[in-house]
């Protein structure tokens, strides 16, 4: 049976990257977004416009398909409104659309659900969240969502808690937060194919000699990483001292009001 792979935030940065890739690596596609896909299809993919805010949008979106890589909604720091209603509302209908028949979902979750670690701090994925703002909460939010629909409905899910991908480092930070592109189709693949997660909560990183990510389910997915941010250092500090102090970055540096 060919499976069919709903990937939503398709038309986004990451999406328009993993589309194509996924594709020629001969997964059936169906991709969403709440805006059009800007680029050709790839082969074997269809496109069905979505707002996740929409839950009967969102049921229909996922009728005859298999398993989710769930991209979309607010990826960067906004009020509290727009995430609640794009991230934590649209999770809420993926996730209950999905355990009518037990779609596994592969979710971009986010360094910003543990953003107020200091920088160097080495951290395990069972480490107290400590999210950097709403939209750190929103995916620490999602990561407990799928926690309790494992635990009570057998939903299998695995967090891909991305650090920063981009096609290369141009930043300090970056060479502990970098996930190159490749790395990312090899995670999302690994997620996608591995035999029984559970629950997982994976780094989404590369390799990185000076990461600050340690303990994690990389290998009970099959997840092995394969570049080095470290071939583009040094690279340059950038942002002010509360930017250059947390492993959130710039996003600690939004509204803080803290004063130390
Ligand atoms: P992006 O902002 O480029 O793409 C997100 C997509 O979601 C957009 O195409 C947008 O139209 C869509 N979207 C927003 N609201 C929606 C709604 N109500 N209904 C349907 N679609 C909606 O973000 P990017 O960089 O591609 O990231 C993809 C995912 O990975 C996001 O969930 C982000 O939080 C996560 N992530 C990305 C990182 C990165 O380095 N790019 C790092 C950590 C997490
Ligand atoms: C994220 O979660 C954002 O979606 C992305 O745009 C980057 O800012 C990334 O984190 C990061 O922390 O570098």
């Amino acid at each position: 049976m060919t499976r069919t792979i709903l990937l939503t935030g398709a038309s986004g940065t990451l999406g328009r990257m993993l589309a194509p890739r996924l594709a020629r690596k001969g997964y059936a596609l169906r991709l969403s977004d709440i805006t059009a896909f800007p680029d050709p299809l790839p082969e074997g993919s269809t496109f069905v416009p979505a707002d996740l805010r929409d839950e009967a949008a969102v049921r229909e979106l996922m009728q005859g398909t298999h398993q989710i890589v769930h991209l979309g909604g607010i990826s960067v720091e906004k009020p509290f409104r727009p995430v609640l209603d794009a991230n934590i509302l649209g999770l809420i209908h993926l996730f209950e659309a999905a355990r009518q028949d037990r779609q596994r979902i592969v979710f971009a979750s986010s360094n910003h659900a543990i953003g107020f670690y200091e920088r160097g701090e080495k951290l395990s994925v069972r480490d107290p969240m400590r999210p950097d703002g709403y939209y750190g909460l929103s995916k620490a939010y999602g990561e407990l969502l799928a926690r309790m629909m494992f635990d009570k409905h057998g939903l299998e899910s695995v967090h891909m808690r991305i650090g920063t991908c981009i096609p290369q480092p141009t930043e300090a930070r970056h060479l502990s937060t970098w996930l190159s592109h490749d790395d990312l189709e090899r995670l999302v693949i690994a997620a996608l194919e591995a035999e029984s997660p559970g629950h997982a909560i994976v780094w989404g990183v590369s390799a990185n000699r000076q990461s600050w990510w340690g303990e994690d389910d990389a290998a009970r997915i099959g997840y092995v990483p394969q570049d080095d941010a470290e071939r583009f250092a040094p690279l340059p500090e950038e942002g002010d001292a509360v930017t250059r102090r947390f492993q959130g970055g710039s996003f600690t540096a939004q509204d803080y009001t803290k004063g130390d």
